[in-house]
């Protein structure tokens, strides 16, 4: 049943993020190419992404460590500020404008304490409806766009740490929908590699056009620890990703493509398709390093 879901979240993010109006002709030719490119697919490749799905569910418990990542700090966005000063631009109902100057006037984005380690936790809240100035889909999301520490470039490696959690009155989307709380985002398009939530309350990593690996459950109501490791490529022969959780391994280094244009900006926070019950995610913590 996951394959029928698989199509239509292709095809809507393409379509959702076609709310730039500056690069609307480079995004229509991306909704061509997107659209043929999941026409082209065949039944024995979907089938043999469920099954894919299944082996990332079942990967081995290790024992819990040190996640080695790098020795370079690039970009702080943890909100220990207090505010959201540490990102670049940011959306949500109403709002489509600079991080800096945005007053937590509205229920979107807010700096809270969420207790011991997350005295300054940004909790996202998306409502039915809750589409910015410039359309797409529904969002509350902090954008490193024109940042220089959180772009990445062909060959560039790093390491996410971050924590998430995902508010105790969360409920996945709605069969066929999506959720995602963590994109790296090209040029134009669909992100090529992005965290989502499936309608079985599982935290996936996304390639687009290719398999997702499961990360685990979401466990809402809790906080857990994050490190993605990834090296950014267009060639599926450079570019990988591999997951921690709370110390393990969760998905275990695979080599994909997960770039499409000359650079990755990063966007946390939440962005879903149109839904008609309210999300609350949690974010905090986000340091991205390098070798
Ligand atoms: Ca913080």
């Amino acid at each position: 049943m996951r394959v029928r879901a698989t199509v239509p979240l292709f095809v809507a993010l393409a379509l959702a993020l076609s709310g730039c109006a500056a690069v609307a002709p480079q995004v229509a030719i991306e909704h061509t190419a997107a659209t043929h490119d999941l026409h082209a697919r065949t039944l024995p490749d979907l089938a043999r992404i469920e099954a894919d799905i299944e082996i990332g569910a079942g990967a081995a418990p290790a024992p819990a460590a040190a996640v080695p990542v790098g020795s370079r700090v690039l970009f702080v966005g943890g909100y220990d500020t207090g505010d959201f000063r540490q990102w670049a631009t940011c959306q949500w109902r109403n709002y489509n404008a600079s991080c800096a100057r945005w007053g937590q006037t509205s229920y979107a984005a807010t700096v809270r304490n969420d207790g011991p380690g997350h005295e300054t936790a940004a909790r996202f809240e998306v409502r039915r409806g809750d589409i910015p100035p410039f359309g797409g889909g529904e969002r509350a999301e902090v954008s490193a766009n024109g940042l220089a520490g959180p772009t990445v470039r062909e060959g560039d490696e790093r390491w996410y740490e971050f924590s998430l959690k995902f508010d105790a009155t969360y409920r996945p989307p709605t069969k066929g929908g999506y959720s995602i709380v963590m994109q790296w985002h090209s040029g134009s398009g669909s992100p090529p590699l992005h965290l989502d939530v499936d309608d079985r309350g599982r935290l996936l990593v996304w390639h687009p056009w290719d398999n997702p690996s499961v990360i685990g459950p979401i466990d809402a109501g809790r906080w857990h620890s994050y490190v993605v490791h990834a090296k950014f490529s267009r060639s599926a022969m450079v570019g990988f990703v591999e997951v921690w959780r709370d110390g393990r391994i969760a998905v275990p280094k695979r080599y994909r493509a997960n770039m499409t244009s000359a650079s990755n900006y990063l966007k946390m926070g939440l962005y879903r398709d149109i839904e008609q019950h309210t999300q609350v995610v949690w974010h905090d913590g986000l340091r991205i390093t390098a070798p």
